[in-house]
């Protein structure tokens, strides 16, 4: 039901039933946008806090971004009432009337969001872009009679504005501006908060190109004693012209609308937050002037082609539109947490290497003179540690490691280790080389008598937040999680000499997973963790969280198992966590309360944490499995790791049960497969998540084998063995290098440049902006 439009510009859905759910994406640095196939519509915009500028139709919980996000009839959304001359009512794209249309396609393209549809001999294309500085949306529609005889048209824009206020709301039609002014005051109480409030964008605008017969800003006039799919406003043969006073507003216009037989014509729209009437006067300019958001970061990525055309598909077109997205947006957060905010940035090595460096020491700016990193990282003064930024997470030091590794190898700036850079709370500035030993010191120094990490009320797993609460409970994940990052700043260490403090983080390493060897083992798998009253838990004797994925991928990063541990650990991560939909978190999925480990265990079983096919868990374990491969010298688990990121993707034969288009990779899919086997595999079209940086460092340094060292490049593919060629090309140090990777007699290394030089798998000596070929032979 859907379609890969050619070069992946866009992808096609034919109908708003077989996914209702489905959505696209369009965000700027100020704004993100998300719809639904149907008409549906999500927005924030931020200033500098995230915001909304059209709600429900009740009093809507202030919140952060959620999976799952349910629409209901009457959601907010952009819709358009078709009346026809002889009454015939329905709308584009779908919603309110759920009228069946002739023709439908919804499109996702990487800059707009787009509807052809066909209905009584009429072509509409109707769509949606972002301008490039402003939260604004700019409406299009294009109308053409494909009849031979004259049609009248009423059009009746319908963009909800909601519920925003219950000390005052209103909306008016405004002729100056061509279209309405919805008001609101942001509810408050404290007047602290009043200097906040005065600056905040409580104004919505929705204005038109075309000439208006008649409006109405008061939702309650405008449905009457109808709906939404069937408003009095709408039957009517005229809008009331309602002006909604301390009532819930909403935006409707009337155009009419005369085609002659094959005419065209075009109308446009603007919708958005404005500060007042004469921002609103400003902005309505873009109407002629639109400027729309462009994307500049597909040249900065990779390029693949394998046989796998879903894979080409998502790596080369949608993924590096998602890590973009992570990176300008930041999750429409101002405190984003800490792990995410690393996990994240990952993602700007590639895109952005400036920015990844400025982030890093702004991340570093924040550390306690104790080397403990906060839980959020603070982007604008005045922000604060809001949401889950309140509980104390024990995990946060870990990803400056993974970070600062990937910055090293793909920019050889080892100059940043020497960077001086301030702390949270001290005047004191030291080298971010100092930050980072202060960061595994106090890694080091959170365990507990065993030499277990405590965690606190949480670590990567947000909700798992009663295992330690009374001080004394550990997570073997964290263990490892600390020995990897111990390992890393290990290797960093050695690389600029520094061999004695090199020697102690690794004997450091070795000691963690020492510990979690006698303490964590199972006999087929590692434990979760331990809690407050000394009980192992995620272990072959419980009855439910049996198993978790985070511990066995980061055990393989640690480096901890034996290959024949790793070899139980992968059989049994088959044999109970892999599912037709992708690898669950944990199995068997809580289904009530277990007090020893806390809200995770209260989650609905198979979503988000609580065993679903968390994405983000997933990718880490792809490339710890590539990452056993390169250290065992083995390719026994390539099939499973390229399974693992081949699970993630939505494809022409699941993606009706995902219910999601392959335009992006959602934080999670339903798991609990046994338990729940009905909602299995369904997305939770949350396109944030730590899973794109992890899932492209996955296809670069585990499929391809690409790792950067020292100006050097290392090539070591992975392909799965039904794979008999493959290629990449990414810029290496400046360069832009091709590599041809092929199965054969011999193994070999080879390039069509004298200038560089091969030795084994190595191969160094590129300069910036030139181009190479490279020619990999790997075993048949
Ligand atoms: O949020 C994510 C976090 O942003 O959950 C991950 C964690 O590593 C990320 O940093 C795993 O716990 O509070 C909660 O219950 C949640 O845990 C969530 O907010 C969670 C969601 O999946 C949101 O998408």
């Amino acid at each position: 039901s859907y379609e890969k439009g050619t070069g992946g510009a866009e992808i096609r859905l034919h109908s708003p039933l077989s996914m209702p759910n489905a959505t696209g994406y369009l965000w700027n640095k100020k704004m993100m946008f998300q719809m639904t196939c149907r008409g549906y519509a999500n927005a924030l915009h931020m200033q500098p806090e995230p915001a909304k500028y059209a709600y429900g139709q009740s009093f809507e919980a202030k919140t952060f971004m959620q999976p799952e996000h349910h629409y209901y009839s009457g959601h907010p959304g952009r819709f358009f009432y078709i009346k026809l001359s002889n009454s015939d009512i329905f709308s584009l794209p779908y919603e309110p009337t759920r009228q069946t249309l002739d023709k439908f396609a919804f499109i996702q393209g990487q800059d707009t969001l787009r509807w052809e549809i066909e209905h009584a001999n009429i072509q509409f294309t109707l769509r949606v872009t972002l301008a490039d500085d402003v939260a604004l949306e700019d409406w299009r529609l294009d109308i053409v009679n494909k009849s031979n005889n004259e049609i009248h048209l009423d059009i009746y824009p319908c963009f909800t504005i909601g519920y925003a206020s219950w000390m005052n709301q209103s909306a008016r039609f405004v002729p100056e501006l061509n279209g309405i002014l919805g008001e609101y005051i942001t509810p408050y109480q404290k007047a602290k908060d009043y200097p906040k409030i005065k600056q905040s964008m409580d104004k919505t605008l929705f204005i038109a190109d075309s000439p208006i017969e008649s409006f109405d800003t008061s939702t309650n006039r405008f449905l009457g004693e109808g709906h939404m799919h069937c408003p009095d406003g709408v039957k009517h043969s005229s809008l009331f012209n309602s002006t909604a006073l301390y009532e819930t507003p909403i935006a409707v216009l009337q155009h009419k609308i005369r085609l002659e037989p094959r005419q065209q014509k075009k109308l446009s729209w603007l919708f958005g937050p404005c500060q007042s009437e004469t921002h609103a006067k400003t902005l309505s300019n873009r109407l002629q002037q639109h400027i729309t958001a462009k994307p500049s970061y597909l040249k900065q990525g990779i390029s693949i082609q394998t046989p796998n055309a879903d894979l080409n598909h998502m790596i080369n077109s949608w993924l590096p539109r998602q890590l973009s997205y992570h990176i300008e947006s930041n999750r429409l957060t101002t405190d984003p947490q800490t792990r995410n905010f690393l996990q994240d940035h990952l993602s700007s090595i590639w895109l952005n290497p400036t920015l990844a460096k400025r982030n890093l020491l702004l991340a570093l700016s924040q550390q306690g003179k104790n080397g403990a990193m906060p839980d959020g990282i603070l982007l604008h003064e005045g922000a604060e540690l809001k949401y889950i930024n309140q509980v104390p997470h024990s995990d946060h030091n870990v990803w400056l490691f993974p970070f600062v590794e990937l910055y090293l190898s793909e920019t050889n700036d080892f100059s940043i280790l020497e960077t001086t850079v301030g702390f949270g709370d001290s005047d004191h500035e030291s080298t971010v080389s100092e930050h980072l030993e202060l960061a595994c010191d106090y890694l080091w120094a959170q365990r507990d008598h065993r030499g277990l990490s405590l965690i606190q009320q949480g670590d990567w797993c947000d909700p798992m937040n009663m295992v330690g609460i009374q001080g004394r409970g550990v997570s073997f994940w964290l263990t490892f999680a600390s020995a990897y990052a111990f390992g890393i700043w290990s290797k960093i260490l050695k690389t600029t000499q520094d061999t004695i403090r090199a020697a102690k983080w690794h004997d450091y390493q070795q000691i963690l997973n020492d510990t979690c060897n006698t303490l964590g083992w199972d006999g087929d798998w590692y434990a979760r963790g331990i809690t407050d009253d000394d009980e192992h838990f995620g272990i072959s004797r419980d009855q439910e969280g049996q198993i978790f994925l985070n511990p066995q991928a980061w055990a393989m990063l640690s480096e901890a198992p034996t290959p024949e541990q790793a070899d139980k650990m992968v059989n049994a991560i088959e044999s109970k966590l892999r599912t037709p939909f992708g690898y669950c978190m944990l199995a068997p999925a809580y289904t009530h309360m277990d007090e020893r480990i806390g809200r995770v265990t209260q989650k609905f079983p198979g979503t988000a944490e609580n065993g679903s096919v968390y994405n983000h868990a997933a990718s880490f374990y792809a490339y710890a499995l590539y990452q056993q491969a390169k250290i065992n010298n083995t390719n026994k688990h390539n099939d499973i790791a390229f399974e693992v990121l081949f699970s993630m993707l939505a494809t022409d034969s699941d993606c009706l049960k995902r219910g999601q288009l392959p335009n992006f990779i959602p934080n999670y899919y339903r798991g609990a497969y046994h338990q729940l086997p009905e909602a299995a595999g369904r997305s939770s079209q949350l396109f944030n998540t730590g899973t794109c940086a992890w899932y492209y460092r996955s296809v670069i340094e585990g499929l391809f084998g690409i790792k950067q060292s020292k100006g050097s490049l290392t090539v070591k593919p992975n392909l799965p063995s039904s794979w008999t060629n493959a290629s990449i090309s990414k810029k290496i140090f400046g360069a832009n290098v091709r590599i041809n990777i092929k199965r054969g007699a011999e193994a070999s290394v080879s390039s069509d440049s004298n200038n560089l030089q091969i030795e084994g798998s190595h191969i160094s000596g590129f300069e910036a902006k030139k181009t190479y070929l490279i020619s990999v032979i790997i075993n048949e």
